[in-house]
């Protein structure tokens, strides 16, 4: 059994940021179970574009609202306190915040901890080591 605090991965590299967002990722795939399970924040009044092309991720809003827009087919959802939403077609989308979001969010395969957006918004598959 694994039993971690928010408090005690904050700071470390499984606290990640990048411009208008911070991802704390509480399981990773080093912790060898499927999937890896993160708290996502996005700050108010921003724009994030992401296409996970080799992952299926789950999102649970927890706290804030804005929308997401699927860009394969240009729908565009309401989010709030609630919502969820599942990417299980590696849709491209762009997610605007109204007030902060905080989302507790799941991928599979589990992201490791050392991948990169790259210039598309996208995770390379990386092997756990
Ligand atoms: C909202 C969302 O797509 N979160 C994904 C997790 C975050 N980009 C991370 O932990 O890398």
């Amino acid at each position: 059994m694994i039993v971690r605090t928010t408090s005690e991965i904050t700071g470390t590299d499984r606290d990640v940021a990048e411009a208008g967002w911070r991802s704390k990722r509480i399981v990773l795939g080093g912790d060898g179970v499927g999937f890896s399970f993160h708290e996502t924040t996005i700050e108010a009044g921003t724009e994030h574009e992401f296409h996970y092309r080799n992952h299926v991720e789950a999102v649970w809003l927890v706290e804030g609202d804005g929308t997401l827009e699927d860009l394969d087919n240009g729908v565009t959802y309401d989010l709030g306190p609630g919502s969820m939403y599942l990417l299980n077609g590696h849709e491209k989308h762009r997610l605007r915040t109204r007030t902060r979001m905080r989302m507790l969010c799941v991928f599979n395969p589990p992201v490791t901890g050392k991948e990169v957006h790259d210039e598309n918004g996208v995770y390379p598959l990386v092997a756990v080591d």
